[in-house]
């Protein structure tokens, strides 16, 4: 395959939504989102990206700014996650119910999805290609679950062309086994309009691409759907405020969830870097900062 599958954007498209991310992993809706919504997030957050300072790594990319915590920078998201062919085909993909025991009974348990992360992505001109990665790989998730933990979409802010570094997609590798390595000769390109949306899976195999223009921006917005069950299973967040964990040393804090797993998971944007929450508390608590330093 050398192109990803496109389909307008209507209220009936949903199943043959599903159908072509459940095929190739990931399916471009044209017009996801209408010129106004287009033009007010553009208006609420490029001024926000460029403010912010570029990776500091080639996953993060040396030449990409990211803005992430976009709920407290927007209303127009909104319409986005509650958009039936992205929350409605996460469901479907997500919250496939399991049987459990309970003593001699066997029930039936299901999840919901939450919002895992949102992010404006800057690729600027200069920039390399992204690692090839599965976004679940951060939750550790395996293929031989046979289920899926995420549903991400990525509307184009910006046209998404090859050469500014339209998402590079692997289609079909969500069915890969884990041992299968990605390969560049393998992915396609995700080109399409300013508004339009790829929707891909946590399984799909999938990259930022190289920006080869002189001067052009490659600009999305990325929200992540995922299984609701991967939590705390108390929500000691809204549980504990923040200057009572800061009161406990760091070993304790990180325990109680204030810390990230791994590099991917749990980390909050501080001066538009992602960071370890930790870095949070050592500011409310001098001695715990002490103790990072
Ligand atoms: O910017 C893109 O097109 C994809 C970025 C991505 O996959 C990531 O940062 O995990
Ligand atoms: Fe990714």
């Amino acid at each position: 395959m050398t192109i990803l599958t496109r389909i307008a954007n209507r209220p009936d498209a949903l199943a043959d939504v599903i159908a072509v991310i459940d095929r190739d992993g990931g399916v471009i809706v044209e017009d996801f989102i209408s010129q106004e919504t287009l033009a007010a997030l553009k208006q609420d957050l490029l001024p926000l990206v460029a403010a912010v300072d570029t990776g500091k790594d080639d996953f993060f990319g040396k030449r990409t700014r990211r803005l992430s915590n976009l709920f407290a920078h927007t209303r127009h998201c909104a319409g986005i996650v509650t958009h039936p062919l992205f929350l409605e085909a996460a469901k479907h993909f997500i919250c496939v119910p399991r049987k459990v025991w309970s003593g001699d009974e066997q029930m039936t348990s299901s999840c919901d999805v939450q919002i895992g992360v949102g992010q404006v992505i800057q690729i600027g001109p200069g920039e390399g290609a992204q690692p090839i990665h599965r976004d679940d790989g951060a939750f550790m998730w395996s293929r031989s679950y046979g289920r899926e933990a995420r549903l991400q979409i990525m509307i184009a802010l910006s046209d998404f062309t090859r050469e500014n570094g339209g998402t590079l997609v692997i289609p079909g590798s969500h069915k890969w086994d884990d041992d299968r390595p990605p390969v560049m000769s393998d992915v396609v390109s995700t080109e399409m309009k300013a508004g339009s949306a790829l929707l891909f899976l946590g399984g799909t195999f999938h990259a930022g691409g190289q920006n080869r223009t002189s001067g052009e921006l490659r600009t999305g917005l990325t929200i992540a759907l995922d299984a609701s069950n991967v939590r705390q299973e108390e929500n000691l967040y809204l549980s504990l405020a923040p200057e009572r964990v800061a009161e406990f040393p760091e070993q304790v804090q990180r325990l109680l969830g204030w810390s990230t797993s791994g590099r991917s998971l749990g980390w909050i944007e501080i001066d538009g870097i992602q960071s370890d929450p930790n870095e949070l508390l050592a500011r409310l608590n001098p001695a715990s900062a002490a103790a990072l330093a």
